[in-house]
């Protein structure tokens, strides 16, 4: 059985999952569609499996995609190095103030550059280099063209200071194939590097990996806070040093043990239409519109590359598990970070695609404190974008179960007192509510769930036995109660 440490790749990652028995395989199905409505079919399964696509139609054998990498508790506790048996219980408890400790020693882990890597086994040079050529999915039946990886990790610097971003956003291949568009959201840490390099020098250099380590896709996929590389962040989660080559082109890093790599530079008015892309909210939201456009000057290719793929649609979908636990971690070691005092428990709920609604459990300790609790939520940079609903909830009320969270709401919230709403707050190009054409503002609320602290003295018990009750009939009728509880 190997072991966590020797996970430095897509390849040794498929490995070990191999091991564990947590990979399937299906041969021929085609890039159209196919392999989307297959991986949709697998996700929408309770702790689905690994799915790893070979043969793809019109493809050569080896030239593979891979979804639901990270499915359940145990591939992405295996993924985060914290075990290779976790359920969802003990992910989230492995999980506890990791992220706040991987922040703090990023800086340790500087990327290792080195001249080579696997990755530059094939080095393919502008005039030849066609995406696809490689087994670019049309992920659902409405896209608007193929999009390549969908896991993917971009990654841009800061023009100033040199740090390095990569972030996840989804890359349509456009014209035959030669160029790719990047839809990066405004507020994104790699739309702030373009926008400062279209200020200096005219061009932004962007590189893009399209296969790799999963755990890549969670550093590039989930809120790092700005200014910390992604990759640096990655290197803290593994205990050792990323390795990157510099891009021919950019000078760019790219991960050295990536499967697939783009590389090109993005000017401001370099634009295609992209879209619509079945996404994370369950709609083709997002419509048509004008995306900047890299016009690629290099693709680096391992033998047989495996694209990473992760489409969204409706939850839960490929990353959602994913984006639920990372999440709900950091956003709950980022409020304690904060100093508010109490915290229990956070949850970032998978029917809102980890974003749309979270639910904080809270020791209410003062007049004021569940009501500072749900704002200081909404607006944490890990939590902001796209957020709509942050229900704040007593510690008795597990925040992970959807049941008492809207037990709660539904019981401790008085509508027309207890809820608050925000405008004009952090939204999103693919908010199905935007209307098209307009800046991607959205409102939000938080409702407070909370056992009114003027009533707390007060306020009806809940009817529900004891749990010495619980156990005495259940010791005492067993074969019909069921053991433990
Ligand atoms: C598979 C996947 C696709 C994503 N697509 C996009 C996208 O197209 N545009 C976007 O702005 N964010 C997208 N995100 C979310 C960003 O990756 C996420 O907000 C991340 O924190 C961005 O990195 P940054 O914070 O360094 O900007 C996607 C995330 C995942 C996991
Ligand atoms: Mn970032």
């Amino acid at each position: 059985m190997g072991s966590l440490d020797d996970v430095n790749d897509l390849r040794s990652w498929l490995e070990l999952a191999h091991e564990l028995g947590e990979v399937r395989t299906i041969t021929g199905a085609h890039w159209d569609k196919e392999i989307g409505a297959a991986s949709e079919v697998n996700y929408k399964r309770p702790s689905p499996p690994a799915l790893l696509f070979d043969d793809i139609e019109g493809y050569r054998h080896g030239q593979r995609v891979l979804t639901a990498s990270m499915g359940n508790a145990r591939r992405l506790g295996m993924t985060l190095r914290l075990g290779t048996d976790l359920d969802d219980r003990g992910l989230v408890e492995a999980l506890r103030s990791r992220p706040g400790e991987w922040l703090e020693n990023a800086g340790k882990y500087a990327v290792d550059v080195v001249g080579s890597g696997p990755l530059c086994q094939n080095v393919i040079t502008a005039g030849d280099a066609n995406l696809l050529d490689f087994p670019v999915p049309k992920w659902h039946e409405s896209d608007g063209g193929r999009y390549a990886g969908t896991g993917c990790a971009v990654f841009t610097t800061d023009p100033e200071t040199g740090v390095l971003n990569a972030g996840a956003y989804r890359m349509q291949v456009q014209n035959g194939g030669r160029a790719a568009s990047v839809n990066m959201e405004a507020g994104k840490h790699g739309a702030a590097h373009v926008r400062a390099w279209f200020a200096k020098e005219g061009r932004a250099p962007v590189t893009a990996s399209l296969g790799h380590d999963p755990l890549l896709l969670v550093v590039a996929g989930t809120e790092v806070p700005a200014g910390v590389s992604e990759l640096e962040y990655a290197g803290a989660v593994m205990g050792r040093p990323v390795e990157v080559i510099r891009g021919e082109v950019t000078g760019l890093p790219i991960p050295a043990h990536s499967e697939l790599a783009v590389e090109g530079w993005l000017y401001p008015d370099r634009k295609e239409q992209e879209g619509p892309f079945g996404e994370w909210t369950g709609y083709y939201s997002g419509g048509t519109e004008a995306v900047l456009t890299m016009d690629i000057e290099r693709i680096y290719h391992r033998d047989d590359p495996i694209q990473l793929g992760a489409p969204p649609g409706k939850p839960p979908h490929d990353y959602s598990y994913m984006r639920s636990v990372m999440k709900s971690a950091m956003i709950q070691d980022a409020l304690i970070r904060s100093g508010l005092p109490g915290v229990e428990g956070v949850w970032a709920h998978e029917v809102g695609g980890g974003r749309q609604l979270l639910a904080v459990a809270i020791h209410q300790s003062y007049a004021g404190h569940a009501r500072q609790a749900g704002y200081l939520t909404s607006q944490l940079p890990s939590a902001a974008y796209m957020n709509k609903f942050v229900v704040v909830v007593d510690a008795d009320v597990d925040p992970r179960s959807l049941n008492d969270v809207m037990w709660a709401v539904c019981t401790r919230t008085d509508p027309a007192d207890d809820i608050e709403t925000m405008r004009q707050t952090w939204g999103s190009r693919v908010d199905p509510l935007r209307a098209p054409g307009l800046p991607p503002f959205n409102t939000r609320a938080v409702i407070d769930a909370c056992r009114p602290w003027t009533r707390l003295k007060d306020f009806p018990r809940v009817a529900e036995a004891s749990r010495e009750l619980v156990d005495h009939v259940v010791r005492r009728w067993p074969d019909v109660l069921g053991g433990t509880w």
